[in-house]
């Protein structure tokens, strides 16, 4: 690219010449990109920084929260609330929503994050991210609540995430495709380097977290094993497996050079839909897979179509190379 395009050119763009987003959008997205910038540096100071380590604190979920968790957490609640964008948010690491307070002025849309995905990677020293997904508020004057929330992947109206790796990427789509942002650290701002973001509909990359193998539905056993057969055997070509244990990053690398991801329902905890959240993981991500031509279900059904029920409801998620992922949706519908 000849010319350095910024992130508010290129949302400025968006807003002006094709009409793509309203300035509340704009100003939220600058916002949580803002926001991504400091967690960024965060991150990079690691153990200078004081804050690697578990925080001493379970989430929701009853996992336990490293420091980092808790800051992403309060830098995107600092940088959203009062800004007049924001009616309120929601977010792996809060029990229930977060209202705007009263003393901000409040706006029509809903962000949902994970402020800092891939935690078991944070001391470690290995690619982590932040994941977001923003929805329109209902109409109507009454105060947001928990069930304004629930609406299904295929209304969001923007989503993306920051990859914390050996380069801060912003990843993005409003539904007009996907575009990449590198920060650029000595300007402090993010650049547009990749437009309209392709991912190839085959593939000889999976990623799943193979020691779980023996607790996996016949379906996902089936796929993985036709891969493992190699040349030799029906897909009659080599597979090669990565697995980083950030989504971000695994999804990061599909959205660069193809690849399929899952992390299905499994036998260990048979009673949940999978490990994943829908809201604020496979939702954001579902969507920006498709935007990039790729596919994204649970095994049986487009993932921005299930209707959740719960904020902080999990799911089973297969996603990437389209031709891939309906492959392995059809060892499970049998269509
Ligand atoms: P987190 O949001 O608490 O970090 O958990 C989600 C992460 C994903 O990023 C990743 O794909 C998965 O959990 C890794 O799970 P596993 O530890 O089974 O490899
Ligand atoms: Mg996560």
């Amino acid at each position: 690219m000849s010319q350095k395009i910024s992130l508010t050119r290129y949302l400025v763009e968006q807003q002006r010449v094709d009409g793509l987003i309203p300035s509340q959008l704009r100003l939220l997205l600058e916002v949580v990109a803002r926001a991504c910038k400091s967690i960024s540096q965060a991150v990079n100071k690691g153990a200078l920084g004081g804050v690697l380590g578990t925080a001493g604190s379970e989430n929701v979920q009853g996992e336990v929260q490293k420091k980092l968790d808790i800051i992403a957490n309060e830098v995107l609640i600092e940088a959203n609330e009062w800004g007049g964008h924001l009616a309120a948010m929601a977010s792996e690491e809060m029990d229930g929503i977060y209202l705007v307070p009263n003393r901000y002025p409040q706006g029509e849309y809903l962000l949902l994050f994970d402020p800092l995905d891939g935690s078991s990677n944070i001391d470690v020293n290995v690619s982590i991210g932040t994941i977001f997904s923003v929805l329109k508020k209902p109409e109507g004057d009454r105060g947001v609540e928990e069930s304004d929330f629930l609406q299904p992947g295929s209304q969001q109206v923007a989503a993306g995430y920051c990859v914390y790796g050996p380069q801060t990427t912003l990843v993005l789509t409003v539904g007009d495709g996907v575009a990449m942002f590198t920060l650029d650290r000595e300007q402090g701002s993010f650049v547009l380097t990749e437009e309209n973001v392709r991912i190839p509909e085959d593939t000889k990359e999976f990623a799943i977290n193979m020691s779980n193998m023996r607790h996996w539905d016949t379906p996902v056993k089936r796929y993985i094993d036709e891969c493992l057969q190699g040349k030799e055997g029906p897909r009659a070509k080599d597979f090669n497996m990565r697995w980083i244990a950030s989504m971000v990053a695994d999804v990061h690398r599909i959205m660069t050079r193809g690849g399929i991801f899952m992390y299905p329902w499994d036998k260990r905890e048979p009673h949940k839909p999978g490990k994943l959240r829908l809201m604020y993981e496979a939702n954001p991500m579902g969507w920006l897979i498709e935007q990039a031509g790729g596919a994204a279900t649970n095994g049986r059904q487009r993932i921005l179509d299930i209707q959740p029920t719960q904020l902080h409801e999990r799911v089973s998620v297969i996603l990437g190379s389209k031709n891939e992922v309906e492959r392995v949706t059809s060892y499970h519908t049998g269509l």
